[in-house]
């Protein structure tokens, strides 16, 4: 073949990135003549992609095509017991079988399982390995709401914060990525745009060239916070008091707009008392900033119009999250903020594409299980009380997608213990054999979002998008959508649904009377591939703008809810408070372990996903394996940069190389997740953090971690 027949045998498809990020980027792939892509980018036409992907998902092909994907169903090799293997070996516990053999063997395994303890016995645990509206959350779901296991509750990553929202708003929504450059001000909240949500930064960037200020609340200096005209250093888990303390200033000098207040809030005369406790030097003394920066802050909000606040979730991974996302929320309330294009929040836009969960996920099909009912909930982020300590019945078959626990989830110590039980039956569905994955009985190979067929909303834009497969599985891969299917069959349920097609499922899931998706239909969808939900008003008549008018709150008092009675039901506060964390430097454990700990994301992986690959390695290079620290708590421990320490609590330890910078304010350290395979100890951050559940949502609280540090050498080399 000429250069130029080969040039004529490319072919280009389109899909969409299914990885948990706010961007949900619309992906170019290029395919050569045999159908394998051998380039992805960014799609220049698509609105918020702007023609450019992510650094770890633009070497994306490097992880379709990895020698190390999992090819075929494997099995446990008898003897093998689990987590035994040494690094690098994990492959050969398993042996090879075929599909019909994966599902039989589980299926028969599941009845045995039912029959003797009882379906709710068995727990399906899954995250957003794909946020695919199918692939995350259909045929699954109903597979095990038939079969009456337990359920499971999906609290790792926002319930916390998206509750929280709720309760102020009623409906999820934001300003829109594409208003940001009307900003005048912009508050990034515990939001690291640059490593999580980098398609929102040319807009940031635009606005910036238009005069606007860049103001980074985070504890940690990100590159974001570098690039900001102000970063304000603010204690882990005190945002609450912070901005309780701004809404202090807001009331107390007559900064707020009292038309908007009173025309679109509920309970504003509750929240000025609960307001004018939290004086500048109360919450200078709970968040470690100036008074003069939080009357500072405060005031420059309320003078400039717009502002807007992207609040993100990392806010909300703290006991006091759910307050804290609260009363950040109440801010635009206050000053009237969103009457501006530009002006308001966002945390979410998630509340546009309100598809119907119920036809999709099928809860009544629990009517038909042995149980006659939904099993019992689980939350995931107990995974390690779960797995050893749950009884009535016990776990007894665990069967894992779209989710890597062993990595992600809290107490790993308490989760790896779970999953090493001999007498727990636990089936992996996966890319790659993770650390979860090398603790399964059976294996079975999943697709990725290029060979796969689904749908997607975002929670970073207005966009809703169709993906087609852009290439044929590899190997005997197969998206979740087909194995539950399968097992259904197997399982012997009749019932129509689990034959439903991928198209099949897209219809019944945009059959909803919600205006939001009005006029959105399959074929349209299918033909376009890509169409803007425009969010619209709860009643006819309301001003364009979100939250500029009474008709678009969706809460019980069809207002902002400062004051929310619905949380009062429940017993819980309901007006935003600062409380401290039971682990935090106010807590009596402080003086056991007096350092707070941020157990992050990595820039360069998602979450777990990437850090098994040498080229995301070599990105992620200068963080791994790093506990950075503040000097004053370096020197008072005899710690250099360089050093090798230990840092532990008492659920456990792990080994890191010790960088004495300017990331951290004193009193709290920072380190990052990756592979626990790629540690110096075979462990990930997550041996350090809790299952203890935040204010409410009962979300995670990853970022309420304390710890003590000591060093135990110099490293031989760095
Ligand atoms: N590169 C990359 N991108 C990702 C992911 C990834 O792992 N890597 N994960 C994806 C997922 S699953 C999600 S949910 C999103 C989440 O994205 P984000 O919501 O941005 O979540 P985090 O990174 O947890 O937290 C954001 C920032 O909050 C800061 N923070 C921590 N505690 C506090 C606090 O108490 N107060 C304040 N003000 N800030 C605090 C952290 O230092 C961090 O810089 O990102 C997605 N995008
Ligand atoms: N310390 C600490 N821990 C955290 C966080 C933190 O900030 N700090 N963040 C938390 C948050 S916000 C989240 S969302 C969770 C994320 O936790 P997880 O949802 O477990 O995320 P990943 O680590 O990305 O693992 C997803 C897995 O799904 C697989 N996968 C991808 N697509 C498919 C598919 O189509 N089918 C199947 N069967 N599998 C697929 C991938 O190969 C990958 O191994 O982690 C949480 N854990
Ligand atoms: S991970 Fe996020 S930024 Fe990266 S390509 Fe996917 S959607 Fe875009
Ligand atoms: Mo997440």
């Amino acid at each position: 073949m000429t250069l130029r027949d080969s040039a004529l045998a490319l072919r280009i498809v389109h899909s969409v990135c299914s990885h948990d990020c706010p961007d949900t980027c619309r992906v170019r792939v290029t395919l050569d003549a045999s159908g394998r892509a051998v380039r992805i980018q960014g799609d220049p036409d698509h609105p918020v992609t702007r023609g450019f992907l992510c650094g770890k998902v633009a070497q994306y092909l490097d992880r379709v095509y990895s020698p190390e994907r999992l090819l075929y169903p494997m099995r446990r090799r008898k003897g093998v017991a689990k987590g035994s293997q040494p690094r690098g070996q994990q492959l050969q516990a398993f042996e090879r079988i075929g599909w019909d053999e994966a599902l039989e063997t589980i299926a028969a395994r599941f009845q045995q399982i039912s029959d003797a303890h009882g379906p709710e016995s068995i727990l399906p645990y899954s995250y957003a390995g794909t946020t695919g509206v199918l692939n995350y959350g259909s045929m699954d779901r109903r597979f095990f709401h038939r079969l009456g296991a337990s359920t499971l509750a999906r609290t790792i990553c926002s319930t916390t914060g998206g509750e929280a929202l709720l309760s102020v708003y009623g409906i999820k929504l934001g300003v829109d990525p594409e208003d940001f450059p009307q900003a005048r001000l912009i508050l990034a909240w515990g939001a690291n745009i640059h490593g999580n949500n980098i398609h929102l930064w040319p807009f940031i960037e635009q606005a910036r060239r238009n005069g606007a200020r860049l103001i980074v609340i985070d504890p940690y200096k990100t590159r974001t916070a570098q690039a900001a005209d102000e970063h304000l250093a603010i204690r882990p888990g005190t945002d609450a008091a912070l901005a309780l303390g701004m809404m202090h200033v807001l009331i107390a000098e007559n900064l707020y707009e009292a038309e908007y207040v009173a025309r679109c809030t509920h309970g504003f005369d509750a929240l000025r008392q609960r307001a004018a406790e939290y004086t500048p030097q109360r919450v200078a003394e709970c968040t470690g900033l100036s008074v003069d920066a939080i009357v500072g802050l405060a005031r420059e909000y309320a003078a400039t119009q717009p502002a807007v606040i992207r609040l993100n979730y990392g806010v909300q991974r703290a006991q006091n999250g759910g307050a804290a996302v609260r009363a950040v929320a109440m801010l635009p309330c206050l000053t009237g903020a969103w009457q501006h294009r530009g002006g308001g929040l966002q945390l979410s836009t998630s509340g546009a594409f309100p598809f119907n969960r119920a036809a999709l996920e099928r809860p009544d099909l629990a009517a038909a299980s042995p149980m006659g009912r939904l099993g019992r909930e689980v939350n995931m982020v107990q995974l390690g009380h779960a797995l050893n300590e749950l009884s009535d019945p016990p776990v007894q078959a665990l069967f894992v997608y779209n989710s890597n626990p062993a990595v992600v989830a809290p107490n790993q110590n308490a989760v790896l213990r779970g999953l090493r039980r001999a007498d727990l039956f636990t089936v992996v569905h996966e890319q790659f054999v993770t650390e979860t994955a090398e603790h399964a009985d059976i294996l079975l190979p999943a697709t990725t979002f290029l060979e796969h067929k689904d749908f997607q909303g975002a929670y970073g834009h207005y966009y809703l998008q169709w993906a087609q497969p852009a290439i044929a599985p590899l190997g005997e891969a197969r998206p979740n959508v087909w194995v539950f299917a399968q097992l259904a069959q197997r399982m012997g349920f009749a019932e129509d649904c689990f034959r439903d097609t991928e198209e099949a499922m897209l219809a019944q899931a945009l059959a909803t009377e919600n205006p939001l998706l009005r006029g959105v239909t399959p074929e349209r969808l299918e033909a376009e591939a890509c169409i803007r939900i425009a969010p619209v008003a709860r009643r006819p008549g309301g001003s364009a703008l979100p939250f500029s008018s009474p008709e678009w709150f969706q809460t019980p008092s069809g207002k902002a809810e400062f004051f929310s009675e619905t949380l009062a039901a429940q017993g819980l506060d309901p007006l935003p408070g600062y409380v401290a964390a039971t682990e935090s430097r106010q807590a009596n454990l402080a003086r056991e372990y007096p350092l707070e700990m941020l157990a992050r994301k990595a820039d360069n992986y998602m979450n777990s996903t990437f850090a098994n690959l040498a080229g995301h390695q070599a990105m992620e290079a200068e963080h791994a394996n790093l506990l950075e620290m503040h000097a004053d708590d370096a020197v008072r421990r005899g710690i250099a940069t360089g050093d090798r320490v230990e840092v532990w609590n008492a659920r456990g330890k792990l080994h890191l190389r010790a960088k004495v910078n300017g990331s951290v304010p004193a009193g709290v350290v920072a380190c990052r997740m990756a592979w626990n395979h790629a540690s110096l100890d075979g462990h990930g951050v997550n041996v350090l953090t809790s299952e203890a559940v935040a204010d409410f949502g009962g979300g995670a609280t990853f970022y309420s971690t304390l710890v003590e540090v000591r060093r135990t050498g110099e490293m031989a080399s760095s």
